[in-house]
């Protein structure tokens, strides 16, 4: 047992009165038999605690106190790397009610699959129970949550990425929490000896969102383990958005000031592994002097109508858990700066003197380093050093990018909405919608492409504003509630996509990305406040050269045309395929997201062969 539970306890009735909240610890215990039960108090002593027994377990390593303080190395099994989306389901009562985009199976056959599973999965391992605040503690926008797992790795890293232990019972009262059971799936005998990494070949991360509860088996890892992220801020807050009238989105948080002192927040969405990191933390460049960008998040976004008409989000977490590979000092600055320290690295390499490596990093490879899965690597190896999902976890305090409101209970006033996708022809750097629904339609077709093909457009995967893996319900009333919200709120964010992975004939990037997109941000912020021109273009409102500021970017007119030009072909057999996505709803899909296609290719239909932004 580790020393983190043999330590007495305060008795659970001095920590809450709860009684619901009680007695649920006290049938999951009798369900999974752990040997003890740790109330998780979110103290500092009890993370260091906590890193410290794992540490002795061979879980963690710590790393070169004088390179990396406070920090320490995670290896993972080699089978439990990543989010499981073919093992995640929606078990709502109804099959349709999860949609065609979700796996489901219904309740009561998951729940019988589920007790099997459950009992006795804790045996010879300490239960933490693991309150925490999804969102400011206290906020109207904000959730509470319980989650109950027997991984010590989960309960220090709900520490960094939520507002987790006795602030949130206390937040929780007598109120309602998303109860979110969780095991690693690998009881224990007497006397066996554990592995660094438990976890269990079979998986399943599974959302109840009528009963709003989660149940996830077999993994230690990432989005299927630490619940209040994908599972709690996504797939159940979505059902929750829905019946409560507000929105739960896979979207970073920007706040960006201009020299005046003038603040406005963005909201950005975006498949993952697509940057939102780097977008989320950004350094304005040369030409940009006075400007400052801000982080509110980087990854999830609780958005909720205010009293004064406009809408308001908070970032649920309290953390980052974030692509290592990429990320450099040319990446995301803020972040090399964020990771110096305090933070958890999992399956990364480690250099020879104690340090951590991944590729991407600033830098020549080292000659010899450990790699992820704990072997010997050389340059030569033939395979990354660090796994290609690797991850960093750290608190938000440690951003120097941090939002000033980033905590504020009452959220940030947002007034754009972001899409974009990862595709490499015929997509503009960027447009506005003409409308509420016109942008409902454009983020709902947006995609990235599975391959890339030699010749042709690549097959784009569509994912819905980046909720394809997300949406705790069918897809078609998600965009149903969208476009019911653009009636409700008075004061609507304008809608952008952006592209920032458009390639040349000899496909090379055609835009530098990263800090050069505060130039796209900025048209955008002039957009909203209606003082930055725009001509229509066929997908919607588009920038011309001399809309952007290019001041410290030798960006030629002739290639920001290219940038922006819209093939009429390719872009009408862009819009035929989105046909069959919209089928796949039959007749959930709103009669809105047909109109607004066939208006689109009326558009397209009268457009030159190709479209120009500069003619
Ligand atoms: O693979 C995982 O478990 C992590 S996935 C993830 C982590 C942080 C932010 N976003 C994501 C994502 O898949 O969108
Ligand atoms: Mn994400």
């Amino acid at each position: 047992m580790p020393a983190s539970a043999k330590r007495s306890e305060t008795p659970v009735t001095n920590r809450t009165s709860n009684q619901k909240l009680i007695a649920w610890v006290q049938e999951m215990a009798a369900l999974a038999q752990p040997d003890a039960i740790h109330w998780c108090d979110g103290s500092k002593e009890e993370y260091d605690r906590l890193c410290a027994d794992m540490v002795a377990a061979g879980t963690l390593i710590p790393l070169n106190a004088a390179k990396r303080p406070n920090s320490f190395l995670a290896r993972s099994a080699p089978t439990d790397v990543a989010r499981v989306e073919d093992r995640t389901f929606i078990c709502s009562k109804d099959k349709d009610a999860a949609g065609p985009t979700n796996n489901w199976m219904d309740p009561a056959e998951m729940k019988k699959i589920m007790n099997g599973l459950f009992t006795g999965a804790m045996k010879g391992r300490t239960m933490y129970v693991i309150p925490f605040s999804m969102g400011p503690l206290g906020s109207h926008i904000a959730h509470i949550g319980v989650q109950l797992s027997d991984s010590p790795y989960v309960a220090a890293s709900m520490r960094v990425m939520t507002r987790m232990g006795q602030p949130a019972l206390d937040v929780l009262g007598d109120g309602d929490f998303v109860p979110c059971m969780h095991t690693v799936g690998a009881p224990l005998q007497p006397g066996e000896k554990d592995v660094a990494w438990p976890c269990n070949s079979t998986k399943y991360i599974v959302q109840y969102p009528e009963e709003r509860a989660i149940w996830s088996y077999g993994s230690g890892y990432g989005g299927n383990a630490l619940l209040g992220k994908k599972c709690f801020s996504l797939r159940i807050a979505s059902v929750m958005g829905r019946d409560e009238g507000w929105l739960a989105e896979h979207m970073l948080i920007l706040g960006l000031e201009s020299p005046k002192g003038e603040k406005t927040y963005v909201c950005a969405a975006f498949p993952s592994a697509c940057g939102k990191t780097n977008l989320a933390m950004l350094i304005p460049p040369q030409g940009f002097e006075g400007w400052k960008a801000t982080t509110v998040g980087d990854d999830i976004a609780w958005i909720k109508p205010g009293a004064d008409g406009r809408l308001y989000a908070i970032n649920p977490e309290a953390g980052y858990f974030g692509v290592v590979p990429g990320t450099s000092m040319k990446t995301n600055p803020n972040a090399m700066k964020m990771i110096e320290r305090d933070t958890i690295f999992t399956n990364v390499a480690m250099t020879d003197d104690g340090d951590v490596w991944w590729e991407g990093k600033d830098g020549p490879a080292p000659a010899h380093l450990i790699d992820w899965q704990g072997k010997d690597w050389t340059p030569d190896a033939g395979r990354p050093a660090a796994h290609p999902n690797a991850r960093f976890t750290c608190s938000t305090t440690q951003c120097s990018s941090a939002d000033a409101a980033w905590d504020d209970p009452k959220g940030v006033p947002i007034s754009a909405f972001i899409f974009g996708g990862r595709l490499s022809q015929n997509f503009p750097l960027v447009f506005e919608s003409f409308d509420w629904n016109h942008g409902v339609y454009m983020a709902a077709t947006m995609g990235s492409e599975a391959t890339a093909a030699a010749e042709n457009q690549a097959a784009i995967r569509r994912d819905p504003m980046a909720m394809l893996p997300f949406c705790g319900y069918n897809m078609a009333e998600y965009w149903e509630h969208w476009l019911k919200m653009g009636s409700k709120v008075k004061h609507l964010p304008a809608i952008f996509r952006v592209n920032w992975f458009r390639k040349d004939a000899d496909g090379k990037f055609m835009w530098p990305g990263f800090g050069e997109n505060m130039r796209v941000l900025k048209w955008i912020v002039d957009r909203v406040h209606d003082r930055a021109d725009a001509v229509k273009s066929p997908f919607g409102m588009m920038p011309r050269h001399q809309d952007l500021n290019w001041q410290g970017l030798d960006f030629k007119s002739d290639v920001y045309d290219g940038l922006m030009a819209i093939d009429r072909e390719k872009g009408r057999e862009e819009v035929e395929s989105q046909k069959e996505l919209f089928e796949s709803f039959e007749d959930k899909l709103p009669p809105e997201m047909e109109a607004q296609r066939k208006a689109l290719l009326a558009r397209l239909a009268e457009a030159p062969a190709v479209w120009r932004v500069n003619s």
